[in-house]
């Protein structure tokens, strides 16, 4: 078998599951240019092993199962372009939505179904997205959802019990595998999981406006190593709009408001105790651009604005993400965006 190697500019069809020969173009100076072996390769990568006669996968459950043909490097690289090829393109994008809970979830969802047009971009700081929403109240399954907040899963089709003023979903994981299911179906979604926002993006508009225009990323494992190892450096994601649901404070909760706090570009409050009479409405209505280009939602408004807690009960994280994804909308229409660049804001 020929080795593996970065440096080959064409890549015959496989007629057998050998690697193909590297073929070495050299610039001017007898060196390997290596940026443009690297993109000719992708560009003659052709995804396409062919089933071989005689080699046809067979389906049989009596001990006679055979899976077509695979190569370690067609695996590899089935992922690695794909992965590549969203960073790519998701190095601008129109929405950042950060942290993937139920708030975070939601907003995505609602934002990307009602605007094809807009890409929206998730980051999620876990391996499993959905943060605090795959379990009720002390880790129970079912999940309290107070009305009006059912139309939220009336839309997406989530069964629940009716209780009067509120609905019971019989497992928590059933709205959460549902939702995210829709939302990375969509075609305007990537979802980036085991990925953190460890910082924002913060520069002046042409008019003098400081406004969050991005994130800077980092896989979580690297961002939760930095005390171990010298600088391991991020990188960024742009956009003209984030919205922040990164949930109340916790091992990497109310990151953007605590990184705007910091920065000394926001007052920050701090959750107040329980009171679940009070919290959802204020959590709601409290939804909202808490720094130029950046709109805060679910448990980490709690922390913004010293709204109290209310525990496990859900509907406040639905209808928060409904409106920041509203708001989202709103204000990305309203601002002027040059280049992927935001120069304005119109009134
Ligand atoms: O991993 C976090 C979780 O999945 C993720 N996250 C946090 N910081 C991040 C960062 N980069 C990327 N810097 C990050 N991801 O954000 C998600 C937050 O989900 P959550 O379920 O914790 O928050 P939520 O606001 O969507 O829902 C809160 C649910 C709660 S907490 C509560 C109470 O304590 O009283 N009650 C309810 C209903």
């Amino acid at each position: 078998m020929t080795p593996p190697s970065a440096s080959f500019t064409s890549v015959p069809a496989p007629s057998s599951l050998d690697m193909p020969v590297p073929t070495k173009s050299l610039n001017a100076n007898g060196a390997a240019p290596q940026q443009n072996a690297a993109t000719a390769a992708l560009a003659s990568y052709k995804p396409h092993l062919p089933i071989q006669a005689g080699k046809e996968p067979v389906e049989d459950y009596n001990g006679n199962y055979r899976f077509a043909e695979i190569h370690e490097s067609y695996v590899s690289r089935a992922m690695t372009a794909r992965y590549f090829n969203d960073m790519m393109r998701t190095a601008t994008s129109d929405v950042i939505v950060v942290g993937a809970g139920s708030a975070g979830l939601t907003c995505a969802y609602r934002l990307a179904k009602s605007r094809p047009d807009l890409f929206v971009t998730v980051v999620e700081a876990g391996v499993a997205p959905g943060g605090g929403a795959w379990l009720g109240g002390q880790l129970f399954s079912a999940m309290v959802v107070r009305k009006p907040a059912n139309g939220f899963l009336d839309e997406i089709g989530v069964p629940y019990d009716d209780e009067g003023t509120y609905v019971v979903i019989k497992h928590a994981a059933l709205f959460t595998s549902t939702l995210l299911s829709k939302l990375i179906a969509l075609p305007n979604v990537k979802l980036y999981n085991a990925t953190a926002a460890e910082d924002l993006i913060v520069k002046k508009d042409p008019q003098g406006v400081s406004r969050v225009c991005g994130i800077v990323s980092n896989w979580t494992q690297v961002t939760l190593a930095h005390g171990l190892q010298s600088c391991m450096d991020p990188q960024t994601i742009s956009a003209p709009v984030v919205v922040s649901a990164t949930g109340h404070d916790g091992p990497f909760g109310a990151s953007s408001v605590k990184r705007l706090a910091n920065a000394g570009l926001l007052q920050m409050g701090e959750m107040a105790p329980l009171d679940q009479g009070r919290s959802e409405d204020l959590i709601v209505n409290g939804t909202s651009q808490i720094f130029p280009g950046i709109i805060c939602c679910g448990m980490e408004i709690s922390e913004a604005k010293s709204v109290p807690r209310m525990g496990p009960t859900f509907g406040g994280m639905f209808a928060s993400g409904l409106r920041a994804a509203k708001l989202a909308e709103e204000l990305h229409d309203r601002l002027e965006i040059r280049d992927n660049t935001v120069v304005g804001e119109r009134a």
